[in-house]
């Protein structure tokens, strides 16, 4: 029987309903993949106006192929679980479901653009995501991670609906480089901030992390020949704080931590000149056999190795072996810059010793330009980072560049007068000019088949910890993600502002420290 007061209550309870549904997030009325803000811009974008929408019952299914999809698959779940409050399954399946989330391979049917390259083909009931090798897979599932609302990023229950617009993207990256740089010798950060910033280039799809281990002021990295190294030359850092050194087997898990994500660590140890730290810890360094005192200032250029000492030459075999079989990647850094108490006769016969002995433990040798002054070996990559001419003398040489143009991708210069941390040596770097330029366009000589990349480095001179790690790199990180990932065509920054825009609602999520950039339209976000 209908009962007038029921009625009106029931009513007023659909319409509440209603409201708090409105009120906590609004359905989509409108889905288009191709508006959505994707940061790298994927090569293409087809929308099918439909909507897929992530429910508890949703389960991950991963092709029955390798271990490597499962965890994929994992960690996707362990992304979406938090905030969703769904279990998630991840189930290993040997047919294609009819719904959910499929991670598979892509067998037979090999796509252009190498292992990175994916697809993600949405329908309402099923997200498909194929790719040529895991690694393609894991860039995926960045993608669907930034196709889901920002509060997806968020560590605690959040309100659905969880939807996402339907289409097909197809994805593969412009450079087989794309890569950032942390300076653990200028001032040390913990294994957890090292991983922090791992997570952060998995977001955005980058694929390189360079660590600088060795600087005048800290030597980062247990060498178990040379103990003294980490002990003694690890002790301090810019400013005279504590310092520190990983172990091997802390560096073991960075390593793999980064490995699980697809991302190689390149280890650096800078030499003949950015050695004090070295120097410091054995006197048999020094060309005078006697020991130099630690240094905590911020000038560059004053030390070196004892290049023509037989010493020198056992000290870096042993480091490099060790560095070596901790390094699954196949670059080892030996640094080179800014020798300058070195002589340049004692230089060239230096670095071309060095390689050697890089490539006698299986790797090959990156080295910031001035290495390109010695004779590369066709392996070699020079990282352009001041001197063009010495960029053009390593393509003459044969060898590959990795672009680092200090007053473009230097993410240790300031954004402007006003901020507080970093230098300005090489210019002011807001988020426009660190996004407006092109790798190969930039250097006349220096074409894209010359080019393996790019790598913002953030040096930390200024920089005490990941707080303010995060400032420099956010938001400026995700331009170079787009710089290494988008082929220029598709790149304008009128239109990538807008996109960086609506990043700053998943930084918030992450609760990531960022620049709030008067260029960038953050509306949704209060200061
Ligand atoms: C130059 S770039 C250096 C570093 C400094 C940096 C500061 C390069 C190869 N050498 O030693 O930390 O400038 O921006």
């Amino acid at each position: 029987m209908f009962n007038k007061k029921q009625g009106t209550l029931s009513v007023i309870l659909i319409i509440s309903a209603l409201a708090m549904i409105q009120m906590s997030c609004a359905p989509k009325t409108v889905s288009n993949l191709n508006g959505e803000a994707i940061i790298p811009k994927p090569v293409s974008i087809s929308s099918t106006g439909d909507i897929f929408t992530l429910k508890a019952g949703t389960k991950i299914y991963v092709q029955d192929e390798s271990i490597e999809l499962e965890q994929t698959g994992q960690f996707l779940a362990g992304k979406l679980r938090p905030s969703t409050g769904f279990p998630l399954e991840v189930i290993v399946a040997a047919e294609p479901p009819k719904q959910g989330i499929y991670l598979t391979l892509s067998g037979d049917r090999e796509l252009p653009g190498g292992n990175e390259s994916h697809e993600l083909d949405i329908t309402r009931k099923l997200v498909t995501i194929t790719a040529n090798r895991p690694e393609g897979v894991f860039r995926a599932v960045q993608t669907l991670r930034q196709l889901l609302p920002s509060r997806i990023e968020m560590t605690t229950p959040q309100a659905g609906p969880w939807e996402i617009a339907t289409g097909l993207i197809v994805d593969h990256p412009s450079y087989s480089y794309r890569g950032f740089m942390l300076d653990v010798a200028r001032h040390f950060f913990t294994v957890g901030d090292v991983k922090a910033v791992i997570d952060y280039l998995a977001l955005y799809k980058m694929n390189m992390l360079h660590l600088h281990l060795s600087d005048d002021q800290g030597w980062r990295i247990e060498i178990k020949s040379w103990p003294n190294l980490a002990l003694h030359g690890g002790s301090t850092q810019v400013g005279g704080g504590m310092g520190g050194f990983y172990t091997q087997e802390q560096y073991s898990d960075i390593v793999s931590y980064a490995q699980s994500r697809y991302i190689t660590i390149v280890p650096e140890i800078d030499m003949p000149g950015h050695t004090n730290a070295a120097l410091s810890s054995y006197p048999e360094l020094n060309c005078n056999g006697k020991t130099t005192e630690l240094y905590t200032g911020t000038e560059v250029g004053f030390s070196t190795l004892c290049t023509g000492s037989e010493i020198t030459y056992k000290f870096i075999d042993d480091v490099f072996r060790e560095l070596a079989a901790l390094t699954p990647g196949e670059y080892i850094h030996i640094g080179g810059d800014e020798s300058h108490v070195t002589k340049i006769e004692d230089y060239i016969p230096f670095v071309n010793r060095v390689q050697d002995i890089v490539a006698a433990h299986g790797k090959k040798v990156i080295g910031w330009d001035e290495i390109a002054l010695s004779t590369l070996k066709p392996t070699a990559v020079a990282q352009h980072w001041d001197n063009v001419k010495n960029a053009n003398l390593a393509v003459g040489q044969g060898a590959k560049i990795l672009m680092s143009p200090a007053s473009r991708a230097y993410i240790d210069m300031k954004y402007n007068k006003e901020t507080p941390l970093g230098l300005h040596w090489a210019g002011y770097i807001e988020v426009d000019t660190a996004y407006i330029w092109d790798p190969e366009t930039l250097a006349a000589g220096i074409d894209k088949e010359d080019i393996i990349g790019i790598e913002a480095p953030l040096w930390t001179e200024t920089i005490t910890n990941l707080d303010e790690i995060e400032y420099m790199i956010f938001p400026r990180l995700p331009g170079y993600a787009e710089i290494g990932w988008t082929p220029a065509t598709g790149r304008n920054w009128d239109e990538y502002k807008l996109r960086l825009a609506e990043q700053g609602e998943r930084f918030r999520a992450l609760d990531i420290n960022f620049y709030r950039s008067k260029l960038v339209p953050w509306d949704t976000i209060p200061n």
